[in-house]
């Protein structure tokens, strides 16, 4: 059987939990996930390959248009290609910070604390980049994926929500504009790096912004 599957239709395995355990579930998994906070400060100490292949494989069970699943994560411990990755990073944030930040992003980026120094990419011990695969490979040629952006963007949220559960820390960093990475890293040309998330543990004197989420009734409405 290919990655997608042969055709045809197998049972779907589904068992129904008791309303009681579906809200326990409900609350600590939101509890859970209420408590990642992104920070930029990571320690250097080491993380087990078989840990960062747990939080792909997680990202790799997340829905894809017409189940392509059009993502490759390149996961990166080597020291020498992350402190080439870094130098390529801070060229292109240095001249992001300098000259084509508008005043708008400015406005909102300044209480974050970012800058174009990026030490995350070499204190953390993995660098993934996340690549969205704009096409795909066919007999007959390259032929399109389909929702590529969402696929991605979803796998990314698991891949997130993964790591946060096993006890580490990520950051979503993109530089801006991304191409440097598909040199670095020698993918082909319908690829596009779309995430860099360093993955550790966060350093011992870690810090966050000062930030609060938006309440449920700001970012919802229900319609019943
Ligand atoms: N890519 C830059 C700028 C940046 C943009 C946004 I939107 C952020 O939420 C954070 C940073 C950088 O990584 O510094």
């Amino acid at each position: 059987m290919s990655a997608g599957g042969s055709g045809g239709f197998v049972p779907l395995e589904f068992s129904e939990i008791e309303r009681e355990e579906m809200l326990r579930r409900a609350r600590s998994f939101y509890s859970q996930m209420n408590s990642r906070r992104t920070t930029r400060h990571f320690s250097k100490k080491k993380v087990p390959r078989e840990l960062i292949e747990l939080a792909i494989r997680t990202a790799g069970t997340a829905p894809s248009g017409a189940h392509l699943q059009p993502w490759t994560f390149v996961a990166i411990s080597n020291s020498e290609m992350k402190a080439r990755i870094r130098e390529a990073a801070e060229e292109e944030e240095r001249r992001f910070y300098r000259e084509r930040v508008p005043e708008e992003w400015e406005e909102v980026l300044a209480p974050l604390g970012t800058d174009h120094v990026k030490s995350h990419i070499t204190d953390a011990p993995w660098v993934v980049v996340l690549f969205r695969q704009a096409k795909r490979e066919r007999e007959e040629g390259m032929a399109p994926t389909y929702y590529s952006q969402e696929s991605c963007g979803i796998a990314a949220g698991l891949f997130i929500s993964s790591v946060h559960n096993m006890g580490l820390a990520t950051l979503p960093h993109t530089p801006s504009p991304m191409g440097f990475l598909r040199d670095i890293l020698d993918r082909p040309d319908h690829e596009h790096a779309m995430l860099l998330m360093p993955v550790g543990y966060p350093s011992e004197t870690a810090k966050v912004p000062d930030l609060t989420r938006k309440s449920l009734p700001e970012f919802s409405s229900f319609l019943e």
